[in-house]
């Protein structure tokens, strides 16, 4: 039997517990000043410990297996003081509960089959979560739709299946299970669902998530003070003397209620100095994580646009001419700005929201997802079009049931039903404690 505090530890109007374990009911009404013998109704309760009243408390109890975890489990809404908090700790360890880690309250609702793992990934992504839109497309995934698309299609894999070995079983009768049953028609179809699947959905990694938006350039080109003039303040160091910012500084910015990280970087230059070579390191490492680049030059460096702009491939970045005050651009830039005055900051800031909005294309998004599920997509996906070309050139036929067990396994591994052991602990260690 596990307890924990699901809510923050920090003065609140309402603190919130909750215990799992099968027979906890029955150990909390040990505490209560009149047992609680219904379920999934409020009720009001005295917590008593050593006959001192702790506090008094809305409990909910739940039998399992009608319940987020699938055992018995126990809500307590308390005040929300530190005191209070403290004390009922001390209540229920003194009964015998011990305190839950990470995400075990959500690693237990998996195992006992009332989550997928998706589900529980998409819990995670959902409270990680600090944007509207992103929450959204969590709630989505929590809400079970995207893994009973895959479960669908799982399944008419597993059809596909039968026909196929069913063709090598009865090879030598005059019956072609492979045409009648339109195995390649049918296969066909589930691939492009699940490339539909694909373009419906928003990758996700911790740092993109962040919406981080690198700013990046030769030195001294303004790029810290670009940086402080659209948080405001003055965050990061400026000096006329190249080479001055070497750490990554990061910092929020809030527009349009999407939160953006700002993150200032050393200048790139070749240098002898290590100190600032190694900055110039982390600002390239930068680049992949960042939703957004800020590539900013000045009069002094126009004639490194060109690679600059090689360096960033298919990132989404922004070409920005700084220092406008001193002279004009010679080449084109997205935005013209210059820190010292202000002038285009506005236009800059709203540019940067619409790029990353831009680059997310959430509007056209329905599901969220993270690496490992697109690697398990792409994976399903080669073994779905070696299976059609086998079936295709009725060649092979013999092992295009290899292929397709194939994919029915990234399913699986999607859902959760197949996964590898350091898998759980990667993805429950993530959550917070007493979700
Ligand atoms: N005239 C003018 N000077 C600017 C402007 N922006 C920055 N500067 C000056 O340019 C110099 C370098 O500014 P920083 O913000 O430190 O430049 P940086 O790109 O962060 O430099 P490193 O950290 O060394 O790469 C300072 O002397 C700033 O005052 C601007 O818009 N106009
Ligand atoms: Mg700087």
């Amino acid at each position: 039997m596990i307890f924990a505090l699901a809510t923050p530890i920090a003065q609140s109007a309402i603190g919130v517990f909750r215990i799992s374990g099968a027979g906890c009911c029955d150990v909390f009404n040990g505490a209560l000043n009149k047992p609680i013998t219904k379920y999934r109704e409020v009720f009001l309760r005295d917590v008593l410990w050593d006959e001192v009243l702790i506090d008094r408390c809305s409990v909910v109890f739940y039998s399992g297996p009608h319940s987020y975890t699938g055992e018995d489990s126990v809500e307590v809404f308390c005040h929300g003081g530190l005191s209070v908090i403290k004390s009922l700790t001390g209540v229920f360890l003194g009964l015998g509960f011990k305190e839950a880690g990470p995400g075990e309250f959500s690693k237990i609702a998996f195992e006992n089959g009332k989550l997928s793992l998706n589900e529980a990934e998409a819990v995670a992504d959902l409270i990680h979560s600090e944007d509207v839109d992103r929450g959204h497309l969590s709630s989505e995934a929590v809400a079970g739709k995207l893994s009973s698309i895959i479960s669908d299609l799982g399944n008419e894999v597993d059809g596909l299946r039968v026909f196929v070995e069913g063709s090598i079983d009865f090879s030598d009768e005059d019956y072609d299970f492979i045409l009648e049953g339109g195995v390649e028609e049918r296969l066909v179809k589930i691939k492009s669902s699940l490339v539909d699947l694909i373009d419906s959905s928003l990758v996700s990694t911790k740092k993109l998530s962040k919406n981080r938006v690198l700013f990046f350039g030769p030195p001294n080109t303004g790029k810290s003070s670009l940086f402080n003039r659209l948080l405001g303040f003055e965050r990061a160091l400026v000096s006329s003397q190249p080479g001055t910012t070497r750490d990554l500084i990061d910092s929020e910015m809030f527009y349009n209620s999407v939160n953006m990280e700002l993150v200032d970087s050393a200048g790139i230059r070749d240098t002898s100095d290590s100190v600032e070579a190694d900055g110039v390191a982390l600002s390239n490492n930068e680049i992949e994580d960042s939703a957004l680049v800020l590539i900013v030059l000045d009069h002094n460096t126009e004639v490194y646009v060109e690679s600059f702009k090689s360096m960033m491939d298919k990132k989404n970045h922004l070409l920005i001419f700084n220092k406008s005050d001193e002279k004009n651009p010679i080449d084109q830039y997205d935005c013209v700005v210059s820190a010292k005055s202000g002038k285009g900051v506005q236009k800059l800031k709203k540019m940067i929201f619409d790029s990353i909005q831009q680059s997310k294309n959430v509007s056209k998004k329905t599901f969220i997802i993270r690496e490992r599920h697109l690697a398990l997509f792409n994976t399903a996906l080669s073994s779905l079009d070696a299976c059609i070309e086998k079936i295709s050139n009725e060649k092979d036929v013999d092992v295009a049931a290899e292929d397709l067990r194939l994919v029915r396994s990234s399913f699986d591994e999607f859902l959760g039903i197949k996964y590898p052991d350091e898998l759980l602990g990667d993805i429950f260690n993530d959550f917070c404690i007493g979700k």
